[in-house]
């Protein structure tokens, strides 16, 4: 066991005595590890990514509102089983904040949920159930009496995405656009600029509201029971104003793809209407009462929107030499951008059959 990380648990209140240190899940932007203790509850302790979430108060201020009144919902409604349905961070002993520092590195650690699965993929079924979650979750969140930062400013915003991979492809820090495939696609991805940049505009007109979002509802951050129900939405780093999109958009991005995030056969990436049928069935269920026309005859651009952002994303950061997105293998970002890419017009091809189905559902 790592005697330096014996030392970071040390700074927080847990129970028991630790037996074990290993790491845990496959997220891309912080580092994660299991605490296994010979008490009654094990831990999660994380390594807050400080180049990508430079202001950890507010990052931490956020969760703490969002797990706090999401905690009161759950009491006030007589939930059972609370302590395995929202998140749970640990006062460090001297400042009673939910996260210690060195001033060099930025950790915090939570209980970790029992019997809890997490997926990379998921059947119609359980896509159904996890619609249901987030419409509940925003919904539990519409009366947060807190104020939220945006912890990572314009995060989902696709005009200051499409403007970074401007920047990258002027500067071109790692000589990667010589390639004529990469050309190619820069130049495909511009082609949509405009239709892709549709919230942002209704957003400046008024039509189109901003509520409080997960913003990265990709399906491995969520934790499901034995029975296929939610849990518990993990990883709420990136909780903040958005457009209702986001959680809508990153989901299918993820669940609705018949392949890899980063499958390399693009053949075995397509966009499973399947899954979007009863995602946003379930979504429908709970959100419906709130959402706008607006909002709800775009959720079909959503499901377009993500796929495309995340290609813009990941292809800025393969031209800028991977300096954001944890990479196992040399040209991963390249490999992550050609199958957002597909997915993207997967997607984009299932338009008119999204509407339809949203329409239906009335
Ligand atoms: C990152 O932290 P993780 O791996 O759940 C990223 C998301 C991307 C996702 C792509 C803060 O999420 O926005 O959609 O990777 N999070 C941040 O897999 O940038
Ligand atoms: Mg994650």
């Amino acid at each position: 066991m790592d005697g330096q990380l014996i030392q970071i648990v040390g700074h927080f209140a847990i129970d028991g005595k630790v037996t074990d240190i290993r790491p845990l899940g496959n997220g891309l932007i912080n580092d994660t590890f299991l605490v296994v203790t010979d008490g009654l509850d094990n831990y999660v302790l994380q390594r807050i990514n400080q180049g990508i979430f430079q202001d950890v108060d507010l990052l931490q201020h956020n969760i703490d509102c969002v797990t706090r009144h999401i905690r009161a919902k759950l009491e006030a409604a007589g939930e059972k089983d609370i302590d395995r349905k929202v998140l749970h961070f640990l006062p460090e002993r001297e400042t009673g904040k939910s996260y210690w520092t060195d001033g060099m590195q930025w950790w915090r650690v939570s209980v970790f949920i029992r019997d809890a699965l997490t997926y990379e993929a998921v059947t119609p079924e359980y896509a159904g159930y996890a619609g249901v979650a987030f419409g509940r979750f925003e919904a539990m969140l519409a009366d947060l009496p807190d104020q939220l930062g945006e912890t990572i400013p314009d995060f989902h915003n696709m005009e200051l995405r499409a403007r970074q991979l401007r920047e990258a492809v002027a500067a071109d820090a790692a000589g990667r656009m010589a390639a004529p495939e990469v050309q190619a696609l820069v130049e495909a991805v511009f082609a949509h600029e405009e239709e892709m940049c549709k919230a942002e505009r209704m957003y400046r007109e008024g039509v189109l509201p901003k509520r409080i979002c997960h913003c990265d509802t990709k399906v491995n951050n969520m934790l499901f029971d034995r029975d296929g129900n939610i849990l518990c939405v993990i990883d709420l780093d990136t909780v903040m104003p958005s457009f209702v999109f986001s959680d809508f958009g990153d989901f299918l991005r993820t669940a609705a793809n018949t392949g890899a995030e980063d499958d390399p056969d693009l053949n075995k990436v397509n966009f499973n209407m399947d899954i979007f049928r009863s995602f946003a069935k379930g979504y429908l269920s709970t959100a419906g009462a709130f959402l706008t026309p607006v909002e709800r005859e775009n959720l079909p651009f959503a499901a377009t929107l993500f796929p495309y952002m995340q290609a813009v994303r990941f292809l800025a950061d393969f031209l800028n030499g991977d300096t954001y997105y944890k990479i196992k293998y040399p040209d991963h970002n390249w490999i992550r951008t050609k199958a957002q890419w597909k997915l993207f017009q997967s997607a984009r091809a299932k338009l008119d059959e999204m509407a339809g189905f949203i329409a239906s559902e009335a």
